[in-house]
């Protein structure tokens, strides 16, 4: 089967790509992966100042999940601009390339844009408005505000040509409404979904486990939760969807190309075996040649969303 795909006006050599905050900047698991062989990766969130991020411990177990609060710790933006993206213009020709932009105000991510604009060397942007472990100040994240999302996302169209992405987050009542307010501020595709916040409480000392007390639950139990969002963001919008959490095998990743994603992210996955990503794009490959399918676009938008009413005479 065909892997490789157009979309935002590039060749994607594959639909899995490493996702926001679990592969750094490229450079920290070149060691241990072929970069080359993924789809592209989305960077770790950048804001405008650099951030040491949240007190240990930032990641825990819970349950068939994970939880972290890492608190966004990145160099920031002078440095990113500085080290990190010719580091990536050097060794990340062969794959897309997706800046992570994290900030408090709209304004703050229409700086970091203009800052990385001015720099180049990568495809486009992910805006991160669903960061559930540093919300804008004094309120929600902007993922949870359609007003908000739609101030962000207009203003940052208005500077750049490169496709713009924005991230949600799982925890609405009703993700759809917020996926078309993204497309109709000019979003060119949607990343569903962030990570649930969470909490998990050490009984013996009455203290949360986290460092920071609550965080982002990723990992195999969200699965479900981004596969539905992405099937509600499907039936709601045109744009390209992305989908992200719980994706660990090609099944995974199959399940939110059939809801209607073209791209999957691997999160959580690729801590415990950071081969993950290559050997599902390779999984997916079999899968369509055992399938006879011939390229990966007959397989996304493939599930239709059943209704099966209970007849009236066994409801009673
Ligand atoms: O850095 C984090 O704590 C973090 C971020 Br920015 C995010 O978007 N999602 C998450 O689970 N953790």
């Amino acid at each position: 089967m065909r892997l490789s795909q157009t979309l935002f006006g590039v060749d994607f050599q594959n639909p899995v790509l490493l996702a926001a905050g679990t592969c750094g900047f490229g450079e920290e698991l070149q060691d241990t992966l072929d970069l080359d062989a993924l789809g592209g990766i989305v960077t770790k969130s950048v804001t405008l100042e650099p951030r040491a991020g949240n007190p240990a411990p930032r990641l825990v177990e819970a349950g068939n999940a994970m939880l972290n609060s890492v608190g966004l710790a990145n160099p920031g933006l002078e440095r990113v601009c500085a080290e990190k993206l010719p580091w990536m213009k050097e060794h990340l020709s062969r794959i897309q390339v997706l800046l992570s932009v994290a900030g408090h105000t709209p304004e703050e991510y229409w700086r970091i844009v203009e800052g990385l604009e001015s720099v180049g060397g990568f495809l486009g942007y992910e805006l991160n408005l669903s960061c559930p472990n540093d919300t804008r100040l004094g309120g929600v994240p902007f993922a949870l505000d359609p007003d908000a999302l739609t101030r962000v996302v207009q203003g940052a169209q208005d500077l750049t040509d490169r496709p713009l992405l924005v991230k949600l987050a799982p925890n609405v009542p009703d993700i759809g409404p917020i996926a078309e307010a993204a497309e109709e501020a000019g979003a060119n595709g949607i990343t569903l979904v962030n990570t649930m916040p969470g909490l998990v409480i050490d009984i013996a000392s009455g203290s949360a486990t986290l460092g920071a007390g609550s965080g982002g639950l990723s990992g195999p139990a969200l699965r479900a939760v981004g596969v539905h969002a992405v099937h509600r963001a499907r039936a709601h919008t045109s744009i390209p969807l992305v989908g992200v959490g719980g994706v660990s095998a090609a099944e995974d990743a199959i399940q939110y190309l059939m809801a209607g994603a073209s791209l999957v992210q691997i999160g959580t996955a690729t801590f415990a075996d950071p081969r993950t990503a290559q050997r599902v794009a390779r999984d997916i490959a079999r899968y369509g040649e055992k399938m006879g399918i011939e390229k990966i676009e007959d397989l996304i938008g493939t599930y239709q969303a059943e209704h099966r009413p209970v007849p009236v005479s066994e409801a009673r």
